[in-house]
């Protein structure tokens, strides 16, 4: 996939600037802001193991402080490269239990962004050196510019968000996101730390015969989850399924994505509502597998029509090729 492309994340960025539905440059200073932060934290992520292993070799910052959890550490370095962008106007992250403000540096709050993120995906792979992600939704605030960001302004649906994407700390680090013209997916090249446009147009394939989900919650599943399991399981020589899960959303999805698959995170007698969230992993995700002609639901409705209540909400998570997510609502 990687081919012979030449073209960097910042000469598509520029090309692509005016199929933005907004100001041109403000999506130009978004992804810039994310594409820094994913260098930072991949450079961190890529040591960690090393860290946790010998222990007191990690690094100490200019303060003077030593190393911070990995998770906090890749927040505090999204936080610092959106903030100091004059572009967005409020953040939520998975490590925050409420949203941050942004005051613009004239104190106005001219800024007209909200980003909601999970810095660290599956975070605690890192000490068995399984790839892990971050995931990030963006969205236009929807009160007045000039006043402070709201609560309000994070609750928007998914199908508000204008920008969604997920970096993957893998065998290669990689950018992958969506302006709401389909998929577009970046390699770096750590040598000399450009991202480059290796997967160009991403598409689901419409069926697969990869099923991700934690089966060890099997007996905690609804009747329709376990149904749809033992339908893949079932062995008619026109459905070789295979299970593969990784235990990080971000890798999982990517890899269906490419191959053709579904991953599941159900609601069970564990979890009411599953273990997902709803606003930064499963919109984002959702937002990204629908430009890439794939489907993500709850079960029974359309992630990116579900109507927020609250920053952290929980929802159950089927996402992926299109006919298999049909298949597992068939169930439900
Ligand atoms: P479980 C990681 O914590 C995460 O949010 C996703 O990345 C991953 O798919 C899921 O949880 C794993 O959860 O309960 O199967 O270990």
């Amino acid at each position: 996939m990687l081919g012979n492309s030449t073209k960097t994340l910042g000469e598509f960025i520029i090309e692509n600037q005016s199929s933005f539905k907004y100001s041109s440059g403000e999506l130009s200073k978004l992804i810039n802001a994310i594409r820094l932060a994913a260098k930072v934290v991949n450079h961190e992520v890529n040591k960690a193991g090393l860290v946790d292993i010998l222990g007191s070799s990690g690094d100490v910052n200019i303060q003077g402080e030593t190393q911070q959890k990995l998770d906090i550490h890749a927040h505090n370095k999204f936080i610092e490269s959106l903030t100091n962008r004059e572009i967005v106007c409020g953040i939520a992250s998975e490590e925050e239990e409420d949203f941050i403000s942004i005051n613009s540096s004239d104190e106005k709050h001219q800024n007209s962004y909200v980003v909601l993120i999970d810095p660290l995906d599956g975070s605690s792979n890192i000490d068995v050196n399984v790839s892990v992600g971050t995931i990030f939704s963006i969205y236009r605030r929807v009160t007045p510019i000039g006043s402070p960001v709201t609560l309000e302004d994070f609750l928007q649906p998914g199908k508000n968000q204008v920008a969604a994407g997920y970096v993957i700390y893998g065998t290669s680090t990689m950018l992958v996101y969506t302006t709401g013209d389909g998929v577009n997916g970046f390699t770096l090249n750590p040598a000399i730390g450009t991202f480059y446009l290796s997967h160009p147009n991403m598409k689901f394939p419409k069926a697969g015969n990869i099923y991700s989900i934690n089966e060890g919650n099997y007996n905690h599943f609804p009747q329709g989850v376990k149904d749809y399991i033992k339908y893949c399981q079932k062995e008619e020589e026109d459905r070789p399924y295979t299970s593969r899960y990784i235990g990080s959303l971000v890798s999982d999805f990517h890899r269906n994505m490419i191959k053709g698959g579904i991953y599941m995170y159900p609601k069970s007698s564990k979890a009411s509502n599953g273990k997902l969230r709803l606003l930064y992993e499963c919109n984002p995700m959702a937002f990204i597998a629908e430009q890439a002609n794939g489907k993500a639901s709850n079960g029974h409705t359309r992630i990116l029509d579900i109507d927020p209540k609250e920053l952290h909400e929980r929802v159950p998570f089927f996402c992926g090729s299109v006919e298999m997510v049909d298949k597992v609502e068939s169930f439900m």
